[in-house]
């Protein structure tokens, strides 16, 4: 899979380098491609942005410029998403179906955004990584690189891909607690249960525990039935 990126600050992308997808770039699974918008300049003071019509705060980046960077990367095969606080809001479905893609172009915005009419021209998806204000769309690029790329054949090693199929079936869930030596801490000893042998009983009790855990911090990801399902549990134990 290739990313194209167009950003004015391609330094930021720097991380990328020393995470999973290092890995994955070595073994030429993935291909991560910077384009600095700044190169497609016409001005000797290279120029990007220029003062909203209409009036108001701050700057705009200019259509042409963007343009031309896109022009520079473009095949018949792009799909070009702008990561932007309008877009639909990124979670694992639409991760999973980006990874189906073979060549994706990241516009990153910054300033007060884009002018709109090459928006309009060239993106194919607006997609927002949560609803905070930020200084520019380059990190959540990174963030959507990181989490499209783990879809990628081969980029996860063999034993988190078997994990991962375990974590599919549970993924509206939160992970229930884990816990490694040593056996006490701070005078906290580690839940009986996990040192008993008895895996069937260990499933079951992290199985409830991810579903008490995802009730009491994150209810909008259950549905009705395990709403239900927590609730009888709380009841048996109070
Ligand atoms: N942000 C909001 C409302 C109005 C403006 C913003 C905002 C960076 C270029 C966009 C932000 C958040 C998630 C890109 C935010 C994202 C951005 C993102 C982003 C500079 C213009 C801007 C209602 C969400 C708080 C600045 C809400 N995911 N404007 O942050 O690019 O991808």
């Amino acid at each position: 899979m290739k990313f194209d990126v167009l950003t004015l600050f391609p330094e930021m992308f720097e991380p990328l380098k020393y995470s999973i997808i290092e890995r994955a770039v070595e073994k030429n699974l993935i291909n991560i491609n910077l384009i600095n918008i700044r190169d497609f300049s016409k001005d000797k003071h290279k120029h990007v942005d220029d003062t909203p019509y209409g009036g108001g705060a701050g700057m705009l980046i200019r259509p042409d410029v963007v343009y031309d960077a896109y022009n520079s990367v473009k095949t018949e095969k792009s799909k070009v998403i702008y990561l932007s606080p309008k877009g639909k809001v990124l979670n694992q479905t639409i991760a999973r179906n980006l990874a189906k893609e073979e060549h994706l172009i990241l516009l990153c915005g910054h300033y007060e955004g884009i002018d709109q009419r090459v928006l309009d021209e060239i993106v194919d998806e607006e997609i927002s990584i949560g609803d905070y204000v930020l200084t520019g769309g380059e990190l959540p690029a990174m963030v959507l690189i990181d989490t499209v790329s783990r879809y990628v054949k081969g980029v996860l090693s063999e034993d988190s891909t078997k994990e991962e199929s375990f974590a599919e079936q549970h993924e509206n869930l939160l992970e229930y607690p884990a816990y490694t030596r040593p056996l006490e801490f701070r005078g906290k000893t580690v839940p009986q249960i996990l040192s008993s042998g008895n895996h069937q009983e260990i499933e079951k009790w992290r199985k409830e525990q991810s579903l008490i855990m995802t009730y009491k911090n994150r209810p909008e990801l259950l549905n009705e039935e395990q709403k239900a399902e927590v609730e009888k549990l709380l009841q048996n134990n109070s």
